[in-house]
């Protein structure tokens, strides 16, 4: 089965799986796992900022920052299309208590133009706004990079108004191998960053949440309250050291097989894709046909091919670890049977 469905299928390597067996652990509760206190240094230090917190997932890390930067009641400029706003089960609203204030992220880039435009002038009948919060790489932006330059603009108008700045930093690795600038340029522009390891870089469970100490002393005590204080993940942690030290780099291929993936689609009639908007890992494209998205991968797999829908007929193919460039050839042609007989 070649699996497009998303990055999150890899599965951890042979390095991992060895770590893992020899991981030294403890209670994390108590402060006392040697390695989960490593790979939160480590963590630290990578993206640049004072402190980390290991938790389960991503989904945790974004919740638990909305818990240390806000307070119930409060507002939260965030993306229509963000994963803490589409894809995390409301948890902004019903755990955090937060009111959204969407703006048109459609296209996976932020803007510091468009971000003003969502701020209100003070007034009674306003929540108070507290947090910005960006998404890079965007997911449903089909892995769309916001540059560095916007990074520090947003920032700019965040602190001249008082407001805090979190990044979904969940595959800023990918941006940063992408465009080749430390993956520091970035980060150094959010005030707290997601940033997680189970994804391109094939740890099989966790995210870091980075931040300055206070930030992660608040976030730590979040995590508790959402059930995130785990206990000899040191086990899990392991992974996660091996996967921050030794799979970024590899992120480059993902993004060669993304790139050649979308060059092959693009010639195949009965869909739209701009294969210069691949930035990444991930291919996002519309069918124009008349096979439907559930049709359509539905035929996909009878072929051995695993992709999903983000939308109607909206299908999404996630470059990884576990999947060659050959299988990206087969991919290809299945695509192209289907769409022959399909459309
Ligand atoms: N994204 C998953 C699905 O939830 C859609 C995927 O297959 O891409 N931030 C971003 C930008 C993400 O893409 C994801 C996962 C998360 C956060 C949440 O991470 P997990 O799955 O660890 O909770």
């Amino acid at each position: 089965m070649i699996d497009l469905r998303s990055d999150t299928v890899t599965w951890p390597t042979e390095e991992m799986r060895l770590a893992m067996a020899q991981a030294v652990v403890g209670d994390d509760v108590y402060g006392e796992d040697p390695t989960i206190n490593r790979l939160e240094e480590l963590g630290a230090q990578k993206v640049g900022k004072e402190a980390a917190l290991f938790v389960p997932s991503g989904t945790m890390s974004n919740l638990v920052a909305l818990l240390a930067h806000t307070r119930p009641g409060e507002e939260i400029i965030v993306g229509a299309e963000a994963h803490i706003y589409y894809y995390e089960v409301g948890g902004l609203a019903r755990v955090a208590g937060v009111l959204p204030r969407l703006i048109d992220d459609r296209d996976g880039i932020f803007t510091a133009e468009a971000i003003e435009k969502a701020f209100r002038p003070p007034n009674p009948h306003f929540p108070e706004t507290r947090l910005i919060c960006l998404e890079n790489t965007h997911n449903r932006g089909g892995g769309a990079i916001t540059p560095v330059e916007n990074m520090r603009e947003i920032y700019d108008l965040a602190r001249e108004h008082g407001l805090s700045v979190h990044l979904d930093g969940a595959r800023i690795f990918n941006a940063a191998v992408a465009t080749g600038c430390p993956v520091t340029d970035f980060t150094r522009y959010a005030d707290s960053v997601t940033v997680c390891l189970s994804k391109g870089l094939s740890a099989p469970v966790g995210s870091l949440l980075t931040g300055t100490r206070d930030f992660v002393t608040r976030a730590r005590k979040a995590r508790k309250l959402v059930g995130g204080g785990m206990r000899q993940a040191g086990v899990l942690a392991a992974a996660g050291i091996v996967a921050l030290e030794k799979m970024v780099d590899r992120l480059a291929e993902d993004h060669a097989n993304a790139r050649h993936l979308a060059g092959g689609l693009a010639v195949i009639p009965g869909m739209i894709i701009d294969p210069r908007r691949v930035q990444t890992n991930i291919v996002s494209y519309e069918l124009t046909s008349r096979i439907t998205d559930g049709e359509f991968l539905m035929r996909l797999l009878d072929r051995g091919v695993l992709a999903g829908s983000s939308a109607p007929q909206r299908i999404r193919m996630v470059a990884n670890r576990m999947v060659s460039a050959a299988d990206i050839e087969i991919a290809l042609e299945a695509v192209r049977a289907v769409m022959a007989c399909g459309s």
